[in-house]
């Protein structure tokens, strides 16, 4: 066993924080490095190798910047609101702010033991006033600009945990947290207006370097749909409505309509004799969740209502049913059925025996989906899908019953939940005035400690008489604060732009130092995040900057997603399953360093994999390896004799592998590629393993290669090779020294020696020049006089090149 442990991290980390080695140099921001991990929740459950994975690897790349001259900020915080305290305060009354403090007390010491370069000074707890007062005002902003707005809707509610889910939050139909079924509820909620911003949200994703499936992800969440809007008049009728359709060029192909259950229109349009039928379907129909009635697989249902509209384009008379398969949430809330070339309509009319008539040319059977020639259509025969569109919609505009039209599939964003554990929403309701904003002077609206938050459906604020009864800020009268909490999302919207002005007590954030510290250059954090913080963070960003507070457009301009770290047994850590590796343990065992190590050199970053004992074991070996040759490469450097100022051959070996992992580490970690990066520092230790057990003549070059590995070594080992920079007699610290820079003449070899193996034994070995083409390898090997004698009447089938080291021959 080496040397290197718990108490060399101890001593380095104590010197870090003595000297303020990671101080953010405010005056230096040309360089800046913004570097943001998405910060923790603060769960009983503690740090986990998940969270080392997403730090510690991000940490290295950091360091590794700092040596390239970046002025790098990484500051640390805690998203403390939310469900999980809440529910553990049920389950065990210890009130939710006691044990937020108590994880996060914990959860800083483990993440100060890991010895990353977090500014600490900059810490962002959102669960303190001092934070949230900010979240309140970001809500009073974007409800001063309409951004923030209430109304009645049906929403997600969660039977179990009592509560209001936003879309996202639900998964097929169940309670994300809980896996309860979701159901249906209305309640006036608070909403912000994330779809103004649509179309900007879509575009600007062009524009980022994120991972393309996180791009594609947030695409299809916004869900940009370019069509048409078609009236249809009820017949024998005053009314009329529109449908929103994608193809419009399969107008003549309508052969009945549908309207969504919960529609306005249904009422008006339901004949006294289908009323029975239309109202028993309509209570069947609210059991459903979205998700259901959107599934492809599922039988598709519904009643006729006894009216007919009048197709605009060929003024025929098609009946008018309601489905659920027919959102209400979407378009218009009602839909054109073309059965000849969509799969749900087509289920439908097999079903209620509806006519199928094709328009559209192509495909051997019916429904035919694609685009093609339309035909049976009049005027229109003849033009592709989208001549066809672009002329039916004109069609329609002319007789002033319908227009192009977009729509997103993307909703507003749902923020109120009531729940305890939030920020309080800064508005009070009076009888007088209704709904009228906090004033800013008056945050934070201090959410109580003393409150009964047992679940029971209704906000547990309401139920605290202190905090809920209160005088209009308008016209002083009495009246009642908004009960209901924010989306702990909301809080977590904005944090980014808080980390480099927290201590700010008159403003959110200084705009002007804002606009000069962010965007975030590199944001690393899980990908289940997509569709939502991501997508949020995102709109409030583009929210701000539209009321000036902010000049830039986009919050994280990269993103990477680390793996998941998954148990010894190959499965999803939890603590039910027993499979959870405590990094605390090992950390005592091995040290920070080498747990740091061996997530980076175990596992591709993006990708994760199940933990191994084996693994961080062999890591340990490495390091008390490095450890060794270390020594005895500064025993040789310490001797006189050794003291030849050329390189020759052993010298030259090992400067081309110096050079060769200069390269490589500092091209694959900048691309999160940290497994071969220390795959390449394992190479460069042989290399030193085998010089130093040759006869060294050069101790000035094999200093100079000592201080190159130990700096390449020093982000991905911080405490070892702290220890080490001293070991050698450098001036502190490691990390305030340059990144070595590669000299590609050294890269070079002048001359190779390779194997010749004949049928796969070595027969021979040839010194050959560096840079030969494969070509001019075979050709030398097969002309080698050692290896001719071997071949001699022998037919040659095949020669193999193994670049740089051996040539097989193949002979009959
Ligand atoms: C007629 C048609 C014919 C359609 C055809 C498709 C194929 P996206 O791409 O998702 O926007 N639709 C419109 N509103 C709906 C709602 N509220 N609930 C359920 N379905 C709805 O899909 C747009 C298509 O979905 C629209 O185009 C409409 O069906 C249906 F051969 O109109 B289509
Ligand atoms: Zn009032």
């Amino acid at each position: 066993m080496g040397n290197y442990g718990t108490s060399i991290d101890e001593k380095w980390q104590k010197k870090w924080e003595e000297t303020n080695l990671y101080k953010f140099d405010e005056n230096n921001l040309g360089k800046k490095l913004y570097t943001l991990e998405m910060f923790s929740y603060p769960s009983g459950s503690k740090l986990h190798a998940g969270h080392w994975f997403n730090y510690g690897p991000v940490d290295s790349w950091a360091r590794m910047k700092k040596m390239q001259g970046y002025n790098v900020f990484q500051p640390m915080g805690f998203d403390a609101f939310g469900l999980p305290a809440e529910n553990y305060a049920i389950k065990t009354g210890i009130h939710p702010k006691d044990s937020t403090m108590q994880n996060i007390e914990t959860m800083e010491n483990q993440l100060k033991a890991m010895g990353a370069m977090f500014n600490w000074d900059n810490e962002v707890i959102t669960c303190n006033p001092d934070y949230y007062k900010w979240t309140q005002w970001l809500f009073l902003k974007l409800f001063e600009k309409g951004l923030a707005y209430r109304k009645n809707a049906p929403v997600n509610w969660c039977p179990s945990c009592n509560t209001v889910l936003a879309n996202e939050q639900v998964l097929d139909g169940a309670c994300e947290r809980c896996s309860t079924e979701v159901t249906k509820k209305d309640l006036t909620q608070w909403f912000l207006k994330i779809t103004d911003y649509a179309d900007e949200l879509l575009q600007d994703l062009d524009k980022l370097d994120w991972p393309e499936k996180t791009k594609a992800m947030q695409r299809h969440w916004i869900g940009k749909s370019i069509g048409a809007e078609v009236t249809f008049k009820v017949d024998n009728s005053d009314l009329q409505f529109d449908v929103f359709t994608t193809r419009v060029d399969t107008l003549f192909g309508v052969t009945y309509v549908v309207v969504a259950p919960e529609n306005n229109l249904v009422d008006k349009l339901t004949i006294a004799e289908y009323r029975d039928q239309v109202e028993a379907y309509k209570d069947q129909a609210k059991k459903q969740s979205d998700i259901e009635r959107q599934s492809i697989t599922r039988e598709k249902t519904g009643v006729f209502t006894g009216s007919y509209a009048i197709n605009p384009i060929n003024g025929r008379k098609v009946p008018i049913w309601v489905g659920d398969y027919v959102l209400n949430t979407y378009g218009t809330g009602a839909v054109m059925a073309v059965p000849a070339h969509d799969e749900r309509d087509f289920a439908f009319a097999t079903k209620y025996n509806l006519p199928i008539e094709r328009v559209i040319e192509g495909g051997d059977s019916l429904p035919y989906v694609d685009y093609g020639k339309m035909v049976n259509s009049g005027e229109f025969d003849g033009l592709s899908g989208k001549e066809g569109i672009t002329a039916v919609i004109k069609k329609l505009e002319s007789i002033e019953l319908g227009s192009g039209k977009v729509n997103f599939r993307l909703r507003d964003w749902l923020v109120s939940r009531q729940r305890y554990w939030g920020a309080p929403i800064p508005i009070v309701h009076c009888e007088k005035c209704g709904t009228v904003a906090v004033p800013e002077e008056q945050l934070p609206v201090e959410l109580p400690y003393d409150v009964e938050f047992s679940p029971d459906g209704k906000s547990p604020l309401s139920k605290c008489k202190e905090f809920i009864n209160t005088t209009c800020p308008n016209c002083g009268g009495p009246a009642k604060r908004e009960a209901d909490t924010l989306d702990t999302f909301v809080c977590s919207s904005w944090y980014y732009l808080r980390y480099p002005d927290n201590k700010n007590s008159e403003i959110a954030f200084d705009t002007e130092k804002i606009n000069k510290m962010l965007p975030v250059d590199m944001y690393v954090g899980g990908p289940e995040h997509a569709c939502m913080h991501l997508l949020y963070a995102r709109f409030i960003t583009k929210a701000l900057r539209d009321m000036g507070y902010l000049n830039f457009d986009e919050p994280f301009l990269s993103l990477r997603h680390q793996g998941l770290i998954l148990g010894p047994d190959g499965l999803k850590m939890s603590k039910s399953k027993g499979n959870t590796i405590s990094p605390d343990d090992y950390i005592k065992e091995f040290g920070s360093d080498v747990f740091r190590m061996y997530l980076m050199f175990g596992f591709d970053y993006t990708e994760g994999g199940a933990w191994s004992d084996d693994g961080i074991k062999s890591i340990g070996r490495f390091i008390d390896r490095v450890e060794r040759i270390l020594e005895s490469a500064r025993e040789e450097i310490g001797k006189a004799s050794n003291n030849k100022t050329t390189l020759d051959k052993a010298e030259k070996e090992l400067n081309y592998v110096r050079h060769f992992t200069i390269k490589s580490v500092s091209d694959d970690a900048a691309r999160f590629q940290f497994n071969t990066s220390i795959a390449r520092l394992m190479e460069y230790t042989n290399a030193f393993s085998k010089y130093l057990s040759e006869n060294v003549k050069n101790t000035t070059f094999l200093k100079d290669a000592v201080v190159d590995f130990i700096k390449l070594i020093a982000p991905f080992a911080p405490h070892f090779a702290e220890e080490q920079w001293e070991f050698i007699g450098m001036n502190y610290s490691v990390f305030n020294e340059k990144w070595p820079a590669f000299d590609p003449s050294a890269l070079i070899k002048d001359e190779i020696e390779i194997a010749i193996q004949v049928n796969g034994k070595i027969k021979a070995k040839m010194n050959i020049a560096s840079g030969l083409s494969e070509d001019e390898i075979k050709e030398a090997a097969i002309n080698n006089a050692e290896v001719k004698t071997f071949l001699a009447e022998k037919e040659v089938k095949k020669v193999i090149v193994v670049k740089g080291r051996l040539v097989n021959i193949v002979v009959k």
